[in-house]
């Protein structure tokens, strides 16, 4: 498996290079030479993570025409709906639009996906719901880019879409008002791992730019940057000003739901020292537990209230949840594991798939990534439903392998599916389980043999590193700044 895993080979004469052109000492130097600077404006800025060099909104294709027709649903007091999703990034997407956008006067209303019965994006009978109130305008945050149907019926009723998503795009994109997804082949946005909520934040941008009222959305980055984190994103470029912005915010707030989701994590005492992994480890969980085995709502409701005591209340029902979750997770975890070792053969490469019935359709992709830790294979579990024949699968992938190509391959034996390179979702009959899981042990001699190998993915192992070496950076930085200060030096933004 080795050959699947890309080898950093740093050259020493950079290492010189950005050590004498930054004057800082090799150690950096060599950090920031891995993490693939090349010259010292564009290492500094990394450094420096300042707001003022997050790209220009309207750099966008799209971004033009979205902000000028919120700005016409302002002028005609206009009701939009939001339409999110259930995940950690879909619900802080949706409540910072959702804020933004009630903050200037806009009459907003939000409408997401129940995980276990909907599932993920837009679905017709929503659509029927928007459809038969008095909205005029709908806009997606990390969801919509493949809703090609459900935005269709919309636009021909007369209600605008505006899409905002960070997932991959198919070949027909839909037929919207404005399509805002930095995966678009035709985006001339130079950053392209921008999550949802990220997405969301570009837009609120835009919009208070076009008001004139720029810099106001800086306070929503607290929710940007829960949702960057908790959807694993890479810490580079953008996504380090948004989190280390988002920190800050977090450190300092009184706002009461962000303080008693601190509370309820455990860190609100020691928030001071907040990093990037509490959020992944304690807060991202609390929120998704909340759609994965309890009520969204309370997610919701706590993230938009300013009542000390109902945040309190609702904070306690989070962690509730997420012990919940961790009851169901621990027992299905248990059950697989045993499968595993009764029946995988581990001299293959194929992936791992377990089954087992009824298993909390909420929590098996959690389990899957536990697999994927434990035994180091791509990892399909299917939950079997006591009452039916089609099976619901969630998918994780180990480091690079890229699942949707694994899928793709078994396809004919899938009824459907989509996700990213490193997780996604499915449906098998029950008919074809056997010839399914035949298929994926075919790939292993892909994965072991092929020159071309199955491509590379944002691999967890890579974020891990991101997030240490990223707090990494800022200790150096600290203790850096105390013996010499860190070059002033703005990068020229490229317009
Ligand atoms: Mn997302």
């Amino acid at each position: 498996m080795n050959n699947f895993i890309p080898k950093k080979i740093v050259d020493e004469n950079l290492i010189d290079k950005l050590s004498n052109s930054i004057g800082c000492n090799k150690d950096l130097a060599e950090v920031l030479a891995i993490r693939g600077f090349e010259d010292a404006e564009s290492a500094i800025s990394f450094l420096q993570a300042d707001i003022k060099n997050l790209t220009p909104v309207f750099n966008y294709s799209g971004m033009k025409d979205a902000a000028a027709r919120i700005k016409q649903a302002i002028d005609f007091g206009e009701s939009i709906v939001i339409y999110g999703d259930y995940d950690c990034d879909g619900i802080t997407s949706t409540i910072s639009l959702l804020k933004g956008l009630r903050k200037i006067g806009i009459n907003c209303d939000y409408y997401i996906p129940r995980r276990l019965i909907d599932g993920y994006g837009m679905n017709m009978n929503s659509i029927y719901d928007i459809l038969d109130d008095d909205y005029t305008l709908v806009i997606t945050v990390d969801c919509g880019i493949t809703n090609i149907t459900e935005i269709e019926t919309l636009m021909d009723e007369g209600i605008d879409v505006i899409v905002t998503d960070h997932h991959e795009c198919k070949e027909v994109l839909p037929k919207a008002l404005a399509v805002l997804d930095n995966k678009r082949p035709d985006n001339s946005y130079p950053f392209v791992d921008l999550c949802g909520a990220g997405m969301a934040y570009k837009l609120i941008a835009a919009i208070y730019e076009e008001l004139g009222i720029k810099g106001k959305e800086k306070e929503l980055l607290i929710y940007t940057a829960l949702g960057t984190v908790a959807d694993v994103m890479p810490l580079i470029n953008e996504n380090r000003i948004i989190v280390k912005e988002g920190l800050e915010l977090i450190k300092t707030t009184n706002n009461p739901s962000i303080k008693n989701l601190l509370r309820v994590s455990g860190k609100l005492e020691s928030r001071d020292t907040l990093t990037a992994q509490d959020i992944a480890f304690y807060i991202g969980p609390l929120i998704n537990a909340s759609s994965r085995v309890g009520d969204i709502s309370y997610a919701i409701n706590l993230l938009m209230t300013d009542d000390e005591e109902k945040a309190f209340q609702y904070a306690d029902r989070l962690l509730e949840f997420n012990e919940e979750r961790k009851k169901i997770e621990k027992k299905i975890t248990d059950e697989a594991f045993e499968q595993i070792i009764k029946n995988y053969n581990f001299n293959s490469l194929a992936p791992i798939v377990v089954y087992g019935t009824d298993w909390h359709k909420g929590v098996i992709g959690i389990v899957a990534s536990r697999i994927v830790d434990k035994f180091n294979r791509p990892t399909i579990i299917l939950s079997i439903p006591s009452d039916g024949n089609c099976y619901h699968g969630s998918c994780r992938s180990y480091k690079d392998i890229d699942m949707m190509k694994l899928l793709k391959y078994a396809n004919e034996y899938i009824l459907s599916f989509g996700g990213h390179k490193g997780a996604a979702g499915l449906k098998v009959e029950s008919k074809n389980l056997d010839n399914f899981i035949k298929k994926l042990k075919e790939v292993e001699s892909l994965m072991a043999g092929a020159e071309e190998g199955i491509p590379y993915a944002g691999s967890k192992e890579h974020y891990i590193l991101d997030m240490e070496n990223c707090e990494l950076v800022d200790k150096v930085i600290r203790i850096l700044e105390e013996i010499t200060p860190v070059p002033k030096k703005r990068v020229k933004k490229s317009n």
